[in-house]
């Protein structure tokens, strides 16, 4: 009998697994009955820009956390696609740090050209899966928004590729419930030109915080100033930024630092990260990691131990993104197609721990980014994915990385090489810093 597998989420991952599933069928395998289910009424998860912050049309928390003016924050030849590459698609090559429409415009390129549309039921939004031992499958029940009805699924795998920045880690600061400006946090982010003239609070040292901070110093904001909780930036900032021990408290507009000095704030963003969020999830189901690269209770990053028929993807912490998830994405059609067999639990659990002690050990950025090619690399060895020279591809982070040493509002103005082809980007026509206009049209102007 055919097996039947549900995707949850058409984001980069959820894609990625359809179209591994797409490049089997094509090859002239019998594969499985595929579903995915989206909550949104598109496909490419946070590369799909909403405007919306809060709640959406049908009540649903909002998934988007991309803001207007987002350009790529790590170089593109990182994360190309083995089996569809930037040149393929665009027909020419272009710039290393492409905008979100111009990322979002290549994702969808891959899977129209695969023709997997059809596979997903957009604005369902999975609202519980279980487990039913005695059946040996999950129990799926999903919203059909459209018609506001219950649709209740009966699947033998699942592969759960619903993201996971989307819910924030909001802390609170003493002084936020009086403070006369807006407090908001990354996640409902939207548009720079809003901080224009503003002093802002960034709080946290992360991608956001660098990248939203950059965005309203670009947009002419008057100040950022960013509070480190365990170490600063480090970057060489423009002179209206500074880089300031952990927030104490607000005191109306004034915020005060635990070394005793003080700023006066208009508005503060939190860049405090997100959530592995599954409230979807029975408890047994349910992954419970912090964001790192080594999850917790995943085989191979991927199969959940205590149920391997259940799949997770995109759950690590990303250097890699898109071709890791196309690896992830093989590798567990692989499993459900019966290619890949699945160990013991006791062994899935030593991998789990190897892992864990591995990343432990790793001393510095160059060293996660390498853990995280070979992570790629391993799993992309065990399929017949195409595969993409991992250690270009490492290079071209670590020379991302000096560049952002060197100039931290210039490194998205240089060109990297391609893993794929060898071809070194053409640098973008126009300095970030001084490219106001971020629209699909202008930027592919390039090379
Ligand atoms: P997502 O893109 O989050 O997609 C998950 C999908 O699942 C969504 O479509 C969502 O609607 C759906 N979903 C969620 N819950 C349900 C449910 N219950 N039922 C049905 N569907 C559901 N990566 C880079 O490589 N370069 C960058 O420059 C970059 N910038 C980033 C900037 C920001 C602000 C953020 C937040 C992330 C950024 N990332 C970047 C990382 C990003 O995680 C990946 O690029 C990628 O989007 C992850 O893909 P995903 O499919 O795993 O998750
Ligand atoms: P990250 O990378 O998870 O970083 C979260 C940051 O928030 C990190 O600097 C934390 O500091 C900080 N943090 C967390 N809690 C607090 C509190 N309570 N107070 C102050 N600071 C805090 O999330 P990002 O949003 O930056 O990045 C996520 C993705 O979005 C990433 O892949 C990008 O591509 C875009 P810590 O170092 O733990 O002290």
């Amino acid at each position: 009998m055919t097996k039947r597998v549900a995707i949850i989420g058409a984001g980069p991952s959820g894609l990625a697994q359809l179209r591994a599933f797409q490049s089997a069928k094509e090859q002239g395998a019998e594969i499985p009955d595929i579903v995915c289910y989206e909550k949104q009424d598109d496909w490419g998860g946070l590369w799909k820009y909403s405007w919306r912050t809060g709640l959406d049309e049908y009540g649903e928390p909002v998934h988007g956390s991309m803001y207007r003016y987002l350009w790529s924050n790590g170089p593109k030849e990182g994360l190309e696609f083995a089996d569809y590459g930037f040149e393929e698609h665009f027909g020419k090559p272009i710039a290393s740090f492409p905008p979100r429409a111009v990322l979002f415009d290549y994702i969808e390129g891959r899977v129209k050209k695969a023709g997997v549309r059809d596979w997903i039921k957009f604005n369902h939004p999975v609202r519980r899966v279980e487990y039913d031992d005695a059946k040996g499958q999950f129990r799926m029940v999903v919203q059909d928004q459209v018609n506001d009805r219950e649709i209740i699924d009966h699947v033998d795998h699942v592969i759960c590729a619903s993201g996971h920045f989307s819910t924030p880690n909001v802390p609170e600061y003493p002084g936020f419930d009086s403070f006369p400006g807006r407090v908001l946090h990354a996640h409902d982010f939207r548009d720079a030109v809003e901080f224009k003239d503003r002093n802002i609070l960034i709080l946290g040292t992360s991608y956001s915080a660098e990248d939203i901070g950059s965005q309203c110093w670009k947009y002419g904001c008057k100040s950022v100033t960013v509070a480190h909780r365990t170490a600063p930036m480090g970057y060489d900032w423009p002179e209206n930024w500074q880089e300031v021990p952990k927030l104490d408290r607000m005191d109306g507009h004034t915020a005060h630092f635990i070394d005793g000095t003080s700023k006066e704030i208009d508005a503060i963003i939190l860049c405090t990260g997100y959530q592995h969020h599954f409230p979807f999830m029975e408890d047994a189901l349910r992954l419970r990691t912090a964001n790192r690269l080594a999850t917790a209770d995943l085989y191979k990053g991927v199969a959940f131990v205590a149920n391997p028929k259940l799949m997770y993807l995109g759950m690590q912490d990303q250097w890699y993104t898109f071709n890791m998830f196309d690896a992830q994405a093989w590798w567990a059609r692989d499993v459900i197609m019966g290619r890949i067999a699945l160990p013991d639990e006791a062994t899935m659990r030593a991998d789990v721990d190897a892992r864990i002690a591995n990343e432990d050990a790793i001393e510095d950025d160059y060293g996660a980014i390498r853990y995280q090619g070979a992570y790629t690399e391993e799993l992309m060895d065990e399929t017949d994915y195409p595969g993409f020279d991992v250690q270009a591809a490492n290079q071209a982070f670590f020379e991302w990385k000096k560049n952002k040493k060197k100039g931290i509002m210039e490194f998205r103005n240089y060109g990297h090489t391609s893993p794929l082809t060898g071809t070194l980007a053409p640098p973008h026509h126009t300095p970030w810093k001084d490219a106001l206009d971020d629209s699909k049209e202008n930027y592919l102007q390039t090379g």
